[in-house]
């Protein structure tokens, strides 16, 4: 098979990758991206379920690199859907000649260091190998899909399918039974959409989640030009908060306040758009268990104002953790649906699952007759793509190996004993628990400038040390041990995923912190890495 070279490969084409692309392109670099999927886009290229859509505020979701994009393109919702977010980025694409670097539907197998080369060589499921000195990983966080683990899965004569791997085709509810299963923020835009078509809505819910209004709306054509003339403090008050959204924690304790105060502060968050009940909340609601029981409770006494039936309000609320220890689903009439004659909820604690069946859901107690069935169960989530790629450096040792007992990376971008391979949003960067897009762009703007101070440099190959890297695992647990988000059951921690070892695979530290640290490596003529 043909074995071409390149000064860099990237594997996949969405968010991360196709601005890593133009950015080393820039920089005089040959590139070539492969990618698995038909399209450009990533995560908004393989998620097109109905309903799907940012929680970020859409102006906040792009990128901020280019004056000429920025201006030239127009949001047409607060909170953006799938259909116009495939297409900014194809526009992207497009506007910036990415295409003819990616090469589509070629899914990366397998990725080895040739020491004596200083070279990566990427296998392409098809055969084709290709080298190059650099190896980027631009492979996402929640792109690993998981089906769940039930019995009779592809006995089913329905239609069905993964919210991850939604076909192109729309799929037509009108008059059907469906039945989805999952309750996570997947589930509940897609819950809320199916709703208003289906015959028959069935949810299948293990654990309940703590969900908060979205309060999306459209952008009139008269605000985009007083929008698009905010974009630099936009950008730069996300530069300024903990998760990189423009919502930024209450610097307050919730026990300073009376409980007036605090009610009036978590009944204008709860009214607002956004993140802002969860990250721009009291900081103690996030770090003391005390102070999250307060918020958990006010949005209890929400999620039984709004559902109609106290059993069905019971079985909505979570028991097995607090608001905000695991990513808070944003929902436009999600629990209103519940109030409709044509939506029943399954409590799967109550009544598990036995099996799939040709006609639908068997759980202990009857069997639910379905024409369609969607499974939003998850991801394999931060680490998961990188398992399903055989990597292997120096020594030939296998990075999924490397890992068995929890990721180990320095600044989450590179992994000793693996030369020259860079990770964008890698486990244990602070893009992990961010609005993406900011933290993408200073990912990517980080390994730039360090290919080009090689270049400068003449240096041929870079290392994280092993010491850099046991000292940034150890900086990541200290803070995931200061906050509730690692003590939840949830694709933070890998729990999600039967039989996966519970493990920190965020860095909780704020993505502020972790500019600051990463800045703080190349003013010491990058510490912490050997060059060579
Ligand atoms: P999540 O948040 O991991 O949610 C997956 C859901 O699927 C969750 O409700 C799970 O219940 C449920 N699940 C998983 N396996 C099963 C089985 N076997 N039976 C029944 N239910 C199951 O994934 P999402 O796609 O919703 O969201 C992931 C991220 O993508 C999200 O945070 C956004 O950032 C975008 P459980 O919670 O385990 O009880």
């Amino acid at each position: 098979m043909a074995n071409t070279a390149c000064d860099a490969i990237i594997i996949v084409a969405g968010v991360s990758g196709l601005y890593q692309l133009y950015r080393l392109r820039e920089l005089g670099l040959k590139v070539r991206a492969f990618e698995a999927g038909g399209g450009v886009g990533g995560t908004w290229y393989w998620n097109r379920y109905p309903g799907a859509r940012f929680d970020s505020e859409s102006y906040t979701y792009a990128y901020s690199f280019s004056e000429e994009i920025l201006q030239e393109w127009n949001w047409s919702e607060h909170f953006s859907g799938q259909p116009e977010n495939e297409r900014y980025f194809n526009f992207v694409a497009d506007k910036l000649d990415l295409r003819k670097d990616i090469q589509f539907d070629s899914t990366v197998t397998a990725a080895r260091f040739l020491p004596a080369e200083n070279q990566w060589e990427v296998a392409i499921e098809s055969g084709e190998k290709v080298r190059a000195r650099f190896l980027i990983t631009a492979i996402g966080i929640l792109s690993a899909y998981q089906m769940p683990r039930i019995e009779g899965i592809e006995s089913f004569q329905g239609q069905y399918c993964h919210t991850a791997r939604w076909p192109k085709e729309l799929i037509d509810f009108t008059g059907k039974r469906v039945g989805v299963i999952g309750t996570g923020a997947t589930g509940v835009q897609v819950i809320q959409e199916v709703a208003k078509t289906a015959g028959h809505l069935t949810v299948f819910q293990l654990d309940a989640n703590w969900c908060a209004p979205l309060h999306n709306a459209k952008i009139a054509d008269t605000e985009q030009d007083a929008l698009k003339a905010r974009y630099p403090e936009l950008f730069s008050r996300c530069r300024s908060t903990m998760s990189g959204f423009l919502h930024q924690f209450d610097r307050r304790s919730i026990f300073e306040v009376s409980v007036e105060e605090r009610e009036a502060l978590f009944e204008k968050l709860y009214g607002e758009p956004g993140f802002g009940i969860w990250l721009a909340n009291f900081r103690d609601t996030v770090t003391d268990e005390r102070a999250n029981a307060i918020i958990t409770d006010f949005i209890a006494r929400k999620i039984r104002e709004r559902v109609k039936d106290p059993k069905v309000a019971d079985i909505l609320i979570p028991k097995d953790h607090g608001f905000g220890m695991k990513r808070v689903p944003m929902e436009t009439g999600y629990y209103e649906a519940y109030n409709q004659d044509n939506v029943s909820l399954v409590d799967l604690r109550a009544t598990p699952i036995e099996r799939i069946t040709p006609r639908g859901v068997k759980t202990s107690v009857r069997e639910y007759d379905l024409d369609i069935l969607i499974y939003a169960t998850g991801f394999d989530a931060v680490t998961g793509a990188f398992r399903r790629i055989d990597i292997r450096g120096k020594d030939g040792q296998s990075l999924t190996d490397k890992w068995a007992g929890g990721p180990e990376t320095y600044l989450g971008m590179q992994v000793a004993g693996f030369p020259n391979m860079f990770m964008l949003v890698g486990p244990h960067n602070g893009a992990t628990l961010c609005n993406i897009p900011r933290c993408i762009e200073q990912n990517v703007e980080w390994v730039t400038d360090c290919l080009g101070y090689m270049k400068e440099h003449n240096f041929q190959r870079i290392e994280a040390t092993r010491e850099a890297e046991l000292a940034w695992t150890e900086h990541v647990y200290e803070y995931a041990q200061k906050s509730l988000l690692s003590k939840a059951d949830s694709w933070f921690t890998g729990a999600n995923v039967p039989g996966r070892k519970r493990t920190v695979l965020l860095y909780v530290g704020g993505q502020d912190n972790y500019r600051k640290k990463c800045d703080e490596v190349v003013a010491r003529n990058y510490e912490g890495f050997a060059l060579g």
